[in-house]
């Protein structure tokens, strides 16, 4: 195993812990109603290694083998999604209330996702009415799981599931639409507005939501990369923070979007009590080339107004994402510049890298190195409350199938069988150290 100079000392209280998504590890396809995901990998060429989620980490079913891992990392909370599919299905909500109840008795605090990406198959949300839709489920799961479960999360990355699935059709459900899939984005962060209002009238007082934000940095000092890198860091982060921070869209953005959009904006800026970051890497970006651009084994088309550039001089994941530990206290200490006081306490709900083998050196130094750089964003004084490694497990890693390992547990897809690796022992060691 790699050893390292312990980690700074966090402050007492923070949150450590661990996340999945419903999608990426239940399985138990049969006992819940279909998703886009389901339709969307039944096409062939859509995934790949032409796998499917059907079994995935067969969770459903090894739940209190999961369960039994998550306790023995020792975090303080487990980040899950609910599948919104299988609470559609009859006794849909009985594996909810039981994975509540085990995380529970195991001293572990369940942070349900109301929604990652697995839309029910047959609702669009193009439509306004899927965001209506939403909160009524979301009443229908906090009247169950609200007496146990104190923290949520409303969405998973908006801004993937808007550009990946309906603007690039590299996600389900597969639309090309480009800057016609703008409704997409409206329509979801109502639903996240909508899903807040939802939770309160549950009794719910720990809201917060899951945005994929990172820095962007222009190619060049040319004005014309650094016009298209602006114009990414609009689309990647202001488009899915401004509205729910600051109750307006960016730069013109509400006369493409479709409905009341200044009513609209009032719920969608529900007041939060904290803003989850998925952080990944940074990206550089730079004036269209008039060709297709290649982004972490992203195809981006040539009509987009910008271009991703390499970052070179930098290890890479297996996913070729760039190890830029820095970045994510710059996002943080940026967020914070740009926000003032309109953001609230942050946590930082997804952060991981993609690596093979049970021995993973460079998983635990990119973990290490994120947790520092953590560390330096709270010294700069921006107010983080708690840090979730993606993943638990090895998962189902949407159109890369299973190619992608992600997990501080190893599993064995033929089998089942879960192995935690060298990473798994490193974060337990933080965890004790840190309460030492
Ligand atoms: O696996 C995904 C997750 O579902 C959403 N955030 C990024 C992860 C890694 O790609």
């Amino acid at each position: 195993m790699v050893t390292t100079n312990p980690v700074p000392r966090f402050p007492d209280g923070f949150l450590w812990g661990v996340s999945t998504s419903a999608h990426q590890i239940e399985g138990a396809v049969d006992e819940r109603e279909p998703s886009v995901w389901d339709v969307f990998t039944a096409e062939p060429g859509r995934v790949r290694d032409g796998s499917t989620a059907a079994v995935a980490c067969d969770h459903v079913r090894r739940h209190g083998e999961d369960v039994a891992l998550l306790a023995g990392l020792g975090v303080d909370a487990y980040r899950f999604s609910v599948s919104w599919p299988r609470v559609r299905a009859r006794g849909g909500l009985d594996f909810y209330d039981r994975l509540v109840d085990d995380l529970c008795a195991a001293g572990v605090r369940p942070v349900p996702t109301l929604f990652h990406w697995d839309l029910p198959a047959g609702l669009d949300w193009r439509e306004r009415d899927t965001a209506e839709r939403f909160a009524a489920y979301v009443s229908e799961v906090v009247g169950r799981l609200g007496d146990r479960v104190t923290k949520w999360i409303t969405l998973n990355e908006p801004a993937e599931h808007t550009l990946l699935g309906h603007a690039l059709g590299i996600h389900a459900p597969g639309l090309k639409l480009l800057f016609d899939a703008l409704p997409v984005a409206h329509h979801q962060l109502l639903a996240h507005g909508l899903a807040v209002r939802a939770l309160r009238a549950g009794g719910a007082d720990d809201i917060g939501i899951a945005n994929s934000h990172g820095p962007t940095w222009p190619a060049s000092e040319d004005p014309a990369d650094v016009e298209a890198a602006d114009f990414h860091d609009l689309l990647l982060n202001r488009l899915f923070a401004d509205p729910l921070l600051l109750g307006r869209y960016p730069d013109g953005i509400d006369a493409l979007m479709p409905g009341d959009v200044a009513a609209d904006l009032q719920v969608i800026s529900e007041p939060l009590d904290w803003y989850g970051i998925n952080y990944y890497a940074p990206t550089r970006v730079g004036a269209p080339q008039g060709t297709e651009t290649d982004f972490g084994g992203i195809r981006m088309p040539a009509e987009l107004p910008f271009s991703v550039r390499e970052i070179s001089g930098r290890p890479v994941t297996d996913f070729g994402w760039p190890v830029v530990p820095e970045a994510l206290t710059e996002v943080l200490t940026a967020f914070r510049d740009r926000y003032g006081d309109r953001l609230p306490p942050v946590v930082i709900t997804e952060n991981g890298c993609s690596y093979e083998g049970v021995d993973d050196p460079e998983r635990i130094a990119y973990l290490d190195g994120h947790v520092r750089a953590l560390h330096r964003a709270l010294e700069a004084g921006v107010d983080v409350r708690g840090y979730f490694v993606w993943s638990l497990l090895d998962n189902f890693e949407w159109a890369e199938g299973f190619a992608r390992r992600f997990g501080l547990v190893h599993v064995d897809f033929a089998t089942q069988r879960r192995t935690p690796k060298a990473s798994y022992a490193w974060f337990r060691e933080l965890l004790r150290e840190q309460r030492s």
